[in-house]
């Protein structure tokens, strides 16, 4: 039987202060991402845009100084539904942000559909900050905070009341930017955590090994790509680069090895700021990232 992925684009850029990551939808559907799982024997659906206000058109700060909250809140909602249905139609989802706010959303609907599910979360930085900790008040740095209950109800509450994951489920892999209280809060959740460092000198083959050994209760895998996790060198195109980052051949040795252990059932692919991108470079490469996680071989 032929997999069959739907595609749903999530246009926010509500998230971070920076214009841009709103386009990232259109940017890789332009880089030929259907074609491309077309090619790889994949049936591909696409089930459109996610409905996001514009910047403009709502309030900028909510409650705690957080940036346009119930606009993010209400998106997101909608995002769990949609997630939710692909899901439970049987369909392999790939969501593309938009910023990495929409997580929120589209993890509490892959645990709605298909029951517990073990995290990747693959990025640069934490995303694990709370509106007491958070720096710039951007709520696309506190989505994996709020996946497990920490933080602003509006945004806990998503998909549920229930927090949706416990640390347990989750493995961090890239990280190198976080804040002082994000810092102590993740050394402290008893989430596996992977920064550069590990990256660096154990090897992307053995950090992703285990990073899979470690969430092994979890048989099937949802993967939260923030495309800032690779070097600003190959991925400029980014809503905040920091250097130092992944190579073109650990991102693809990372999700061809993620490819070869047949659990992952869901992805997000998220900040791809196309203003800042170099003739839509950093979209393509998502294309090809995306199609090495479904499978694509080189020989
Ligand atoms: N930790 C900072 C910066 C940041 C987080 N996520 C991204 N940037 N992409 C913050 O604003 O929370
Ligand atoms: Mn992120
Ligand atoms: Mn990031």
């Amino acid at each position: 039987m032929r997999r069959v992925v739907r595609i749903l684009g999530v246009p926010m850029d509500l998230g971070q202060g920076r214009r841009g990551v709103d386009m990232g939808p259109s940017a890789v559907r332009y880089a030929g991402l259907q074609a491309r799982l077309e090619g790889l024997g994949y049936q591909v659906e696409d089930g459109g845009n996610i409905i996001v206000p514009v910047p403009e058109e709502v309030r900028a700060v909510g409650p705690g100084g957080m940036r346009h909250l119930e606009a993010v809140a209400e998106a997101c909602e909608r995002v769990f539904q949609a997630v939710r249905e692909t899901v439970a139609d049987g369909r392999f989802p790939i969501i593309l942000g938009g910023d990495h706010s929409i997580a929120m959303g589209t993890i509490a609907g892959v645990i709605a559909a298909a029951g517990p599910t073990g995290v990747l979360w693959i990025d640069a930085h934490g995303d694990f900050n709370t509106p007491e900790t958070s720096p710039s008040g951007n709520i696309h740095g506190m989505p994996l905070a709020h996946l497990v209950g920490r933080g602003h109800p509006r945004l806990i509450q998503i998909g549920g009341p229930e927090p949706k994951l416990r640390p347990e489920q989750i493995v961090l892999i890239g990280v190198r930017s976080l804040d002082p209280e994000e810092r102590r809060a993740m050394a402290e959740s008893g989430m596996l955590v992977f920064t550069m460092r590990e990256i660096d000198e154990l090897g992307i083959a053995t950090v992703v090994r285990q990073a899979l050994t470690r969430l092994k209760a979890w048989p099937r895998l949802h993967v939260s790509l923030d495309l800032d996790v690779l070097d600003p060198q190959v991925a400029p195109g980014v809503g905040t680069p920091v250097p130092g980052g992944l190579t073109y051949r650990e991102a693809h040795l990372m999700m061809e090895i993620l490819a070869d252990s047949g659990r992952v059932g869901s992805v997000d692919v998220v900040e791809i700021n196309p203003i800042l991108d170099e003739r839509n470079r950093t979209a393509e490469l998502a294309v090809e990232l995306l199609a090495s996680l479904l499978g694509q071989q080189i020989l």
